[in-house]
């Protein structure tokens, strides 16, 4: 079996995609290690072959799968003998709701904080790109958004709130023990370890911060075994 792992890579080797660290998480926990292939945002081209140029991209001998949620079905179809990332339909669609409540609410609350820092360190020669693109996005400069970092911190808090409660009750969001749920939310978290040197948690967050803490010594520490900024953990 060859398992392979094509990844976004910045500057100083980082590692900052929260969507393939939701795969790489996906991946462990099915006890899996994939021979991880970095890609610059320049270069969509190295997985034109999956049929679209964003990463994460999973090749797993002669199979091709795209798309982060695709990959973690994937491998909950293809591996059930390992542990599930799930536990059954029911949980399935309920991470599947997840995966929404982080793409279109705690990534976009923390996309206008981190994007000017992940900007400063992309590739040299990505950074053109990253910036017309989120710019393009934003409609508005990066320099814009940066200025306005202490509007947008005190938006993230309340989209913040459903965590604070869950966390307060359980070690994990999916009960005693990380699931797939657990993986989609944190891997954002990683975003901002990975890109941004300022703490993004206010002091009080305990339950949150425990929460980073016990995901980050997962799987050998693989979340740590990263360059990032200590300061955001
Ligand atoms: N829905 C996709 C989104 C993948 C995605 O947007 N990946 C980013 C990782 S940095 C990417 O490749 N962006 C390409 C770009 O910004 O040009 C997933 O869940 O995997």
């Amino acid at each position: 079996m060859a398992l392979t792992l094509y990844e976004r890579v910045c500057a100083g080797n980082r590692r900052p995609s929260p969507y393939c660290w939701r795969a790489r998480l996906a991946l462990a926990h099915k006890g899996l290690s994939p021979e991880t292939r970095p890609v610059k945002f320049t270069e969509g081209a190295l997985v034109a072959f999956s049929g679209q140029h964003k990463v994460p991209v999973l090749g797993d001998d002669d199979r091709v799968v795209s798309d982060s949620w695709e990959i973690a079905c994937y491998l909950e179809d293809t591996y059930p003998e390992a542990s599930s990332l799930f536990g059954g339909a029911g949980g399935r669609a309920l991470a599947r709701f997840i995966n929404h409540w982080t793409d279109h609410g705690l990534q976009k609350a923390l996309s206008p904080i981190l994007v000017p820092y992940a900007h400063a360190l992309a590739m040299p020669e990505d950074r053109d790109y990253y910036r017309q693109t989120r710019e393009a996005r934003w409609g508005q400069s990066l320099e814009h958004l940066a200025a306005k970092r202490a509007v947008y911190l005190a938006a993230l808090d309340p989209v913040l709130e459903p965590l604070r409660q869950r966390l307060a009750e359980t070690p994990f969001l999916c009960g005693e023990k990380p699931a797939y749920a657990d993986y989609l939310a944190f891997a954002e978290f990683q975003w901002a370890r990975s890109v941004c040197d300022q703490d993004i948690l206010a002091p009080g967050e305990q339950a949150i911060r425990a929460w980073r803490h016990c995901m980050l010594d997962l799987f050998d520490g693989l979340a740590r075994s990263v360059p990032a900024f200590e300061t955001a953990a």
